[in-house]
């Protein structure tokens, strides 16, 4: 094979795998999809084959026959044949080829759906709203509810049911290694069970385009131990909304959040606001902006100076009447919000 080929082959295969990647599937939905998504590339590769095989062979030049009193005319028999290439080709053909992708694609989408399980238990509920453009993930639990942004945990190895719902447009959740998506639509709940068969990290992505700020609108999603969860969530429900003994720097930033942020932004025990994502574990968090930043010491005071030019036009104000030091406190009073 020559070097160039062997290039182009791997740079090919290198979009197939990757943390967005439908053809390396980590759950039982999404082996479902990736092996009807081979089936259907091998077969349809197969039809072209065949039709443009066909398709050469009737530019071959071919002799007509002489008419001979007494036989059919060529032309008669041409047409009957054609006909039947017509029916067996047009119509018999595809139709066998939609009743297979049928027999596999319904039982790959009916492992998405929440049907009741075997056992009669209930998978874990996690309820997930797209905003323009940011991810709200909730978890209702009967001790108390939890809630975060841009970033999912999810336990491993066990069925989650997501219900899915746009809070301003259509937007999609769509978690290409386990499966799906789904549309989230304003005023309706959609549901999709997923289920990641070992912990690590998916991509999650909007998969409906939402805006100028779509692209930027990725959710972090991980799996992780069951035990690991639960500690996870008891952390963020059992959390003190604040340590007592603030140091005055980080005492002067919390108020100027009072003041200038929390009519939008929730941290628990602190504030209520509900138009942008909730802050209360935001130390604890892998991005910022949803995916625009990946966090770091300093991040969330870099987010809080440039959001408008990492991600133009995204619905948070810029806080240009802010001093910059004031900015860079309130970065580092919300980088030890963490449970
Ligand atoms: C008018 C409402 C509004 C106000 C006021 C506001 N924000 Fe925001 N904020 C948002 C929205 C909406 C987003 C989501 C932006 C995006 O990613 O598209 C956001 C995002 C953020 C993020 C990133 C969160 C994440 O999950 O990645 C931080 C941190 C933040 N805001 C802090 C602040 C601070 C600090 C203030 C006060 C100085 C403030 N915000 C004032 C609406 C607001
Ligand atoms: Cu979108």
């Amino acid at each position: 094979m020559p070097a160039w080929l062997i290039l182009v082959l791997i740079t090919a295969l290198a979009g197939c795998s990757g943390s967005h990647s439908i053809l390396d599937p980590a759950g039982p939905a999404a082996r479902d999809v990736a092996w009807l998504w081979w089936a259907m590339l091998i077969g349809f590769g197969l039809v072209f084959l065949v039709v443009v095989a066909l398709w050469l062979a009737a530019f071959r030049p071919r002799e007509r026959a002489e008419r001979s009193p007494g036989q059919p005319d060529t032309y008669d028999v041409e047409r009957r044949q054609g006909l039947r290439w017509i029916l067996g080709g047009g119509i018999l053909l595809p139709g066998i080829t939609i009743l297979v992708l049928l027999a596999f694609g319904v039982p790959a989408g009916q492992r998405l759906m929440p049907l009741p399980l075997p056992g009669g238990e209930t998978p874990r509920l996690i309820e997930v709203t797209g905003h323009q453009w940011w991810w709200e993930v909730r978890y209702p639990d009967g001790a108390g509810e939890v809630v975060t942004a841009n970033h999912l945990v999810m336990p491993a190895g066990e069925p989650v049911d997501f219900h899915v719902t746009g809070a301003d447009v259509i937007h999609a959740f769509w978690v290409p290694r386990l499966g799906g998506k789904i549309d989230m639509i304003p005023g309706r709940i959609n549901r999709i069970r997923l289920q990641a068969d070992r912990p690590g990290v998916f991509g999650a992505q909007c998969a409906e385009y939402c805006g100028v700020q779509h692209a930027h609108m990725q959710l972090h999603l991980e799996a992780v131990p069951p035990e690991d969860f639960g500690a996870w969530l008891a952390a963020r429900r059992d959390a003190e909304p604040e340590s007592p003994a603030l140091d005055d720097q980080h005492a002067s930033a919390r108020d100027s959040f009072t003041a200038n942020c929390a009519s939008c932004h929730r941290v628990a025990g602190l504030s209520e606001g509900e138009i942008g994502p909730d802050l209360s574990d935001i130390g604890a968090r892998a991005t910022l902006g949803a995916g625009t930043l990946a966090m770091e010491e300093g991040a969330i005071a870099r987010w809080l100076a440039e959001h408008q030019h990492l991600k133009p036009g995204n619905r948070m104000p810029a806080h240009d009447h802010l001093a910059l030091e004031d900015l860079e406190a309130l970065g580092a009073w919300l980088e030890t919000l963490r449970p």
